[in-house]
């Protein structure tokens, strides 16, 4: 008998190409960084401090490009319960809502303005010769899943950019044309160094519960349930109207029971039911 859900799908070849290429992706970034007159770097509006990658911030700086942050999925978030300090050291920023198509207009304005402020040499006849690309380039980096490919397609007003809800599902950089004068580069989201590891679980877990792993590979979703009922008591409480006193394994199995999310036997699939979590945390259904 199949199980009642399955997120096996997902399990495919993808996840193993991702694996494979991974390693890359923060080479790929740099490179981004490189070509790049101005870089926005995408947070999480929810997560601010975690989705930050300091090891690409320092590049920016070496390169000394301009660095715009967005604190993207601010739908998620109230920005006036964010601390003052902490928006000082993200200067400039601009909140965005993808979803809600909200500060787009805004991000367009500040991306003219300082798109006008650099200075461009004028090209050679050789490089006129060439087809050299003369237009002022925005690079798009940041964490996996924050919304960097949405944020182009809001942009650009179409679907430009692949985007997907599980992390790493760009895999490539990706040129999209904003104005006659304006490219965006679309680029694979990056884990810093000292947080991104394959086998260690509290690195992983932490990645998961800021999106930077997707629900449905991460090989220890109960672990994630565990440490966002840690970092975050009663909220799936709350959210799911269950009582456990903040016990994950009393959690995973009484909501397994209510969602009828059960194994061949008839006992909860906790995995399954902890991805089930996992999904609506990741997604904002259910709110910090
Ligand atoms: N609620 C909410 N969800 C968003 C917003 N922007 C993006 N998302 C969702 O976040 C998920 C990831 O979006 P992507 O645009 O693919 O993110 P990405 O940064 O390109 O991801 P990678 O390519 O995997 O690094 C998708 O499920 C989007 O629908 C937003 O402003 N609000
Ligand atoms: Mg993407």
């Amino acid at each position: 008998m199949k199980p009642r859900y399955s997120f096996s799908s997902h399990r495919t070849r993808r996840t193993e190409n991702i694996k494979k290429q991974r390693p890359k992706y923060p080479e790929l970034a740099k490179a981004v960084i490189e070509d790049s007159d101005i870089v926005l770097e995408i947070l999480d509006a929810r997560f601010l401090e975690e989705t930050r990658n300091k090891e690409l911030e320092e590049e920016i700086l070496k390169k000394g490009k301009k660095v715009i942050f967005i604190l993207n999925k601010a739908d998620l978030v109230d920005p006036k319960k964010i601390p003052k300090e902490q928006l000082k050291e993200l200067l400039p920023y601009v909140f965005i809502s993808c979803k809600e198509r909200e500060g787009v207009r805004e991000l367009r304005k500040k991306l003219q303005i300082e798109s006008k402020r650099i200075v461009r040499k004028p090209l050679t006849a050789e490089q006129i010769k060439q087809g050299f690309d003369n237009r002022i380039k925005v690079g798009i980096i940041g964490y996996p899943n924050t919304g960097k490919s949405s944020l182009i397609n809001v942009l650009v007003g179409k679907n430009a950019a692949g985007v997907g809800s599980d992390a790493g599902f760009t895999r490539g950089m990706q040129k999209v044309k904003l104005t006659s004068d304006i490219v965006l580069i679309d680029s694979p989201g990056v884990i810093p160094k000292d947080q991104y590891s394959q086998i260690k679980t509290d690195k992983i877990t932490k990645n998961t519960k800021v999106g930077g792993r997707s629900y449905s590979q991460v090989r220890n979703p109960e672990d994630v349930v565990h440490l966002i009922m840690t970092d975050h008591p009663g909220i799936l409480e709350e959210h799911y109207k269950l009582d456990t006193k903040g016990d994950v394994d009393e959690l995973l199995d009484r909501l397994g029971r209510k969602k009828g999310i059960l194994k061949r036997g008839g006992e909860p699939n906790t995995d399954l039911v902890a991805r089930n979590v996992l999904k609506e945390w990741q997604t904002g259904k259910i709110r910090k």
